[in-house]
């Protein structure tokens, strides 16, 4: 089983994607299984196969511990591990092949704290991909989300950046200027020194840009460089 786990800041587009790469997947007859692990999300663009909210009720957690919303949701996602031998059942009843992660809406819940940690050890064994975040541990993948939403110039613009770091110094110093510069300067060398642009494109959850992309890509971390064959089919 290949595992991708679809990590981000709340709202950037992780069920969206989700729900796009499931439909991407089953169309290609992948057999592929979406876990919805975000206890407190009240509406899902796909149908999750499996759903950490069938084990955890944040709204009980809440009132039992008088928690506020956000409370809840850090005790409901350091529930999870304690309730991860029945999610982990469900996923080897269906014996996916392909399984879609779709993690809480707050990031640093599922990759800071160490129950995002301790499950994803848990279901995912070696063949593993991080969609999105920026996290040493794991082979990563960073997306643009929501590439729809500018201007195929801009998009050209944003990705000279990515190619070209001088470029992307550039912009910053003719954009922005005082402490914001300084920052974005530093962050640039952060993200330089951790070589994270190379793999950072564009795509799009509504329109399926570069969907087919960003599984090939997928597919070339979880085979180590190879493709992922299903009954003899390669898909690229
Ligand atoms: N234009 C555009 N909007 C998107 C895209 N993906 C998600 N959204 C919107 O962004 C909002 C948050 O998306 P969601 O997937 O729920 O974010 P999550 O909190 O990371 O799971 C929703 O209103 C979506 O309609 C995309 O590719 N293009
Ligand atoms: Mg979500």
């Amino acid at each position: 089983m290949y595992t991708a786990f679809i990590v981000g800041t709340a709202g950037s587009g992780k069920s969206f994607l989700t729900s796009t790469l499931v439909d991407y997947l089953r169309l290609n007859e992948i057999n592929v299984n979406t876990l919805n692990m975000d206890p407190g999300v009240l509406r899902l663009p796909y149908a999750p196969d499996i759903d950490v909210r069938a084990y955890i009720d944040i709204n009980e957690l809440m009132n039992e511990f008088e928690l506020g919303p956000n409370g809840g949701l850090v005790a409901a996602v350091d529930l999870i591990t304690s309730q991860s031998e029945g999610i982990l059942e469900e996923i080897s009843d269906g014996s996916p092949d392909v399984l879609l992660v779709d993690t809480p809406g707050q990031m640093e819940l599922f990759a800071f704290r160490s129950t995002g940690i301790i499950f994803a050890n848990q279901i995912g064994g070696n063949r593993r991909v991080l969609v999105n975040l920026m996290d040493a541990n794991l082979s990563q993948l960073n997306i643009i989300s929501k590439s729809d939403l500018i201007e195929n110039e801009q998009l050209e613009e944003v990705q000279d950046w990515i190619e070209d770091s001088f470029k992307f110094e550039d912009a910053i110093n003719s954009y922005v200027t005082g402490e914001r510069r300084e920052m974005s300067t530093k962050m640039l060398q952060l993200v330089n020194e951790m070589q994270m642009l190379p793999e950072t494109f564009p795509v799009s959850a509504k329109t399926n840009m570069n969907i087919d992309t960003l599984y090939g890509k997928m597919q070339f971390i979880w085979q180590g460089g190879e493709d992922f064959q299903v009954d003899d089919r390669v898909i690229r």
